[in-house]
């Protein structure tokens, strides 16, 4: 019976071809490993058979902040059993920095260590016990030197790791002192650990002709393969990179991730051997970099509506010790510094201050988070001085439609939704009833306080810089019919395989599951951008695209030759092909087509259109559009204990026509919760030395199942279509959403505002710890005078 094929008659095949196909784009489909990670089978690199003569990685990690190396003796290690190989910064072969953008990442210390964390030793050995314990057996002297552990001492020393750099329109300094209301105001914002469930891992095998195939769990798997080769001194062509999933990115595997693959493929070279480093949780969360915590200081000059007139702010990035990808970092929190709001005249300012501590690196919205949560605290702080809801501040410095829509870059917010979607949004919520709801129960309950706060997100889509707006793709159709897919994106949990493979499946008309989803290798696409800035179905899928229509094309052609009709009459639809009256399966036309000797390979290629940056200027069109968002959290607050519990949170976020609305659903709810988790839970203490303390989950907090809100609505912006030529006019998910978490941290800050008849803004930073939460009722309660800010100071016009 399986082998014996029952040919359909034409009547059923013109059934089957009027029937829509219903796993292309816009469909439901499910994650294509989404059965795989639910039963386990979906492999991860330390899932891989083990090569023979494997060797464990293991790096000794600097426990000072600032030294100098006066000794390091590794003949310790070699006393314990099973050691092969321990190496220092000197035996590196080829070019030691590894620094993404600029140098300043040495593989391994050399000379000098910069932060507690920091590899000074690597060594391997049979096992990973092993090669830990032969690592700490290493005899390494240090002569101690002044760290710099504070980012606001570091500002005022203009201890940085590259230059400041200025966004400027108008003269802010005239609007401020003619502003009828000025404030200034600061605050500190924390910075977050990934904590993605996979940790850094990385295995090697050594080729031929001193080649590697490295299986990196990296999000940016051509900077991987430019390092390593590096760092070998041999030629990018002799370095394949393999990465079929990531266990969770985040942004932290965008540069960091190269450090264990370079390490595994020093000492491979060195001992011809097959090596893995898999970083334990403790030791990845001390040797890698974090969200960048900001301190940030503005003034803001305002009238009697809350309209801004102008504002100054100091954006200053803690950075760490290095500069990895801080230049575009801090940039994009400065692109970030109106969040959804005209700024009058304004002039920002963004430093990258250099610390002791690990280097800070890629988090999801990539600085722009840190310059939106400045500007959402100076929104609540006029509105606390005007005595106003801050929503109805918030909506007063909306950008306008056709006036009001330049940003403080030059850029014009053109096709803006906000008005619409937060007046949907208010209605939804029903925000003005709860807003009464709540002021009637804060009246009534001393200690319980509930707060509310709806919050709007517009955050820019495209690498800021422009040259990483490209992508490749690649497809094969075997004589069989199936597809094989590749492109440059990777997939970390996102679903950007599955949203690529609808829109194959779109083009050619066929099932998914004809689509074989395979790794992400740098021998089949090359010279790709890093999986980040939300791009990775914008690129890639209007990549895989290009690829599929330019084998489409072959095809029609091929059909109009062969059946002698015009390439008009050949359309496919639902795993068929019409050519005129005659309906033939996909495979049977493949098969026609290779018998017709017709290329069934192809490459796709996309570049973004329309984007322009002139950096020096600071001007341009950086982002080819705004993907927007709006969240409405409510908050219960307990005032002796400085608790509280999200109740409901409802949201309503725009995507475009949506490639796929279940994983964009499930990218807006987890975006969403880990952005409360950065402002309301997640805290990174480090002690006087620089040691981070926090660093495992049980000192690090993230958001688990009773942390969610009570009640979570979440709605995709309906019948939208991305007005740019964007992939089936949809538009980036990945990161935006993460901007909606604002809102939960405006609401606790709106519940202990509420102990000042709302007339004081408490000072809290972020993250908002029950502890910070207390000191925030603190001061409501201390203030005799309930029009006095905690947070910002109200200064007298001139
Ligand atoms: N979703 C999951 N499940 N895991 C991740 O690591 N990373 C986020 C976001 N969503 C991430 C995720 C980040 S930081 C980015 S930039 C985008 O996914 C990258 O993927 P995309 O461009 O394909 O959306
Ligand atoms: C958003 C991003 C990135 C970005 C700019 C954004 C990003 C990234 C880079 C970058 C910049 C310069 C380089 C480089 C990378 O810029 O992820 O290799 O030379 O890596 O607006 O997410
Ligand atoms: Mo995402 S921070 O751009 O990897």
């Amino acid at each position: 019976m399986s082998n014996h094929i029952v040919k359909k008659t034409q009547e059923e095949l013109t059934a089957l071809f009027h029937q829509d196909l219903t796993t292309g784009v816009g469909r439901s489909v499910k994650h294509d490993s989404a059965d795989k990670h639910v039963s386990g089978e979906a492999t991860y690199i330390d899932d891989r058979l083990e090569f023979p003569n494997q060797l464990h990685v293991y790096a000794r990690m600097s426990d000072r902040a600032h030294a100098r190396i006066t000794k390091i003796d590794t003949a310790p290690c070699y006393a314990i059993e099973g050691v092969t190989l321990v190496i220092t910064s000197k035996d590196v072969p080829g070019q030691l920095d590894i620094g993404a953008v600029v140098p300043g990442d040495p593989l391994l210390a050399d000379g000098i260590v910069e932060y507690v964390g920091q590899p000074i030793i690597a060594v391997a050995a049979k096992d990973l016990d092993t090669a830990r314990k032969a690592a700490m057996a290493a005899i390494i002297e240090f002569e101690e030197l002044e760290p710099i552990l504070d980012v606001e001492e570091a500002l005022r020393k203009k201890h940085f790791v590259l230059d400041s750099h200025q966004h400027k329109r108008g003269d802010s300094v005239n609007a401020l002192a003619s502003a009828p209301h000025r404030l200034q105001g600061k605050l500190h914002i924390g910075g977050q650990e990934h904590f993605y469930l996979e940790t850094q891992i990385s295995s090697v095998m050594p080729t031929e002709d001193g080649g590697m195939i490295v299986y990196c769990s990296t999000q940016n798997p051509t900077e991987v393969q430019k390092l390593v080769a590096e760092v070998l001194g041999v030629p990018m062509n002799k370095i394949v990179i393999d990465m079929r999933r990531m266990g969770g990115g985040f942004g932290g595997k965008e540069t960091q991730a190269a450090g264990p693959a370079c390490l595994c493929a020093v000492i491979a070279h060195l001992t011809g051997r097959p090596t893995k480093m898999r970083l334990p949780r403790v030791e990845d969360m001390q040797m890698t970099g974090k969200r960048h915590p900001f301190f940030v200081q503005y003034d803001v000059g305002f009238d009697d509506s809350g309209r801004l007139h102008g504002i100054q702010m100091e954006l200053a990035g803690n950075c760490g010790y290095s500069p990895d990808l801080s230049g575009s970092i801090v940039d994009r929190a400065m692109f970030h510094s109106d969040n959804a709001y005209y700024l009058g005249d304004a002039t920002i300012n963004g430093h990258r201050c250099k610390t002791n501590t690990a280097s800070n690196t890629a988090y999801r919205g990539f600085g722009g988070p840190q310059g939106m949560v400045a500007i959402e605290e100076v929104m609540d702080a006029i509105a606390r001085s005007l005595g106003k809801d801050p929503l109805e501040v918030r909506k007063a410095n909306y950008y306008g439609k056709t006036e009001r829509n330049v940003t403080h870059y030059y850029q014009t917010v053109e096709d803006n939704l906000l008005e619409e979607m937060t007046a949907d949004l208010e209605a939804s919520s029903e925000y003005a009833k709860r807003r009464e709801e709540i002021r009637a129960f804060n009246a009534k309950s001393p200690v319980l306080k509930k707060g509310l706060a709806l919050t709007p997100v517009k955050f820019g889509i495209s690498f800021t810089a422009t040259f990483l707006n490209q992508a490749g793709a690649l497809i094969h159709i075997y004589t069989d019919g199936s597809i094989h897919l590749n492109h440059g994106g990777t997939e970390m949990g996102q679903g950007l395989n599955t949203k690529v493979a609808q829109v194959v499946a779109e083009v050619f008309q066929v099932d998914i599951e004809r689509i074989q989803i395979t790794a992400t290798n740098t021998d089949k696409v090359p010279n790709t951008s890093p999986t980040a800035a939300s791009s990775g179905a914008d690129l890639n899928g209007k990549a895989a695209q290009n690829a599929a229509e330019i084998i489409k094309k072959r095809l029609i052609e091929f059909a109009a030759r062969h059946y002698k009709v015009t390439e008009e009459d050949v359309e496919f639809r639902n795993g068929h092909v019409r050519v005129r009256d005659q309906i033939l399966t996909f495979e049977e036309l493949i098969q026609q087509a290779y018998f017709g000797q017709v290329s069934l390979s192809s490459t796709g290629f996309y570049r973004t259109p329309k984007i322009f940056y002139d950096r020096s200027q600071a001007r341009g069109r950086p982002f080819y559009y705004y993907a927007y968002g709006a969240a409405c959290a409510e908050v219960l607050v307990d005032t002796l204990t400085g608790e509280y519990k999200m109740l409901r949170t409802d949201i309503l976020h725009d995507v475009g026509a949506s490639l796929n609305p279940a994983i964009d659903t499930g990218q807006v709810e987890g975006a969403f919760v880990q952005g409360m988790g950065w402002l309301t839970m997640e805290e990174l203490v480090w002690n006087a030395k620089g040691k981070l303390m926090t660093n495992g989950p049980a000192s690090y907090k993230i958001p688990a199942v009773a942390d969610m809100p009570l009640d979570l609505r979440v709605k995709l912006v309906e019948n939208r279509k991305n007005p740019e030529d964007t992939v089936f006019h949809s538009k980036a998910v990945g990161e935006p959403p993460f901007m909606l978490g604002i809102a939960a941290w405006c609401a606790i800050k709106d519940a202990v505002a509420s102990l000042a008849d709302y007339r004081a803004q408490p000072a809290i930073d972020a993250p908002a710890t029950p502890e910070r939460v207390l000191w925030g009722v603190e001061q409501m309660k201390r203030l005799q005078q309930p029009a006095k800010s905690a947070a910002a100071v109200e200064v007298e016009p001139a």
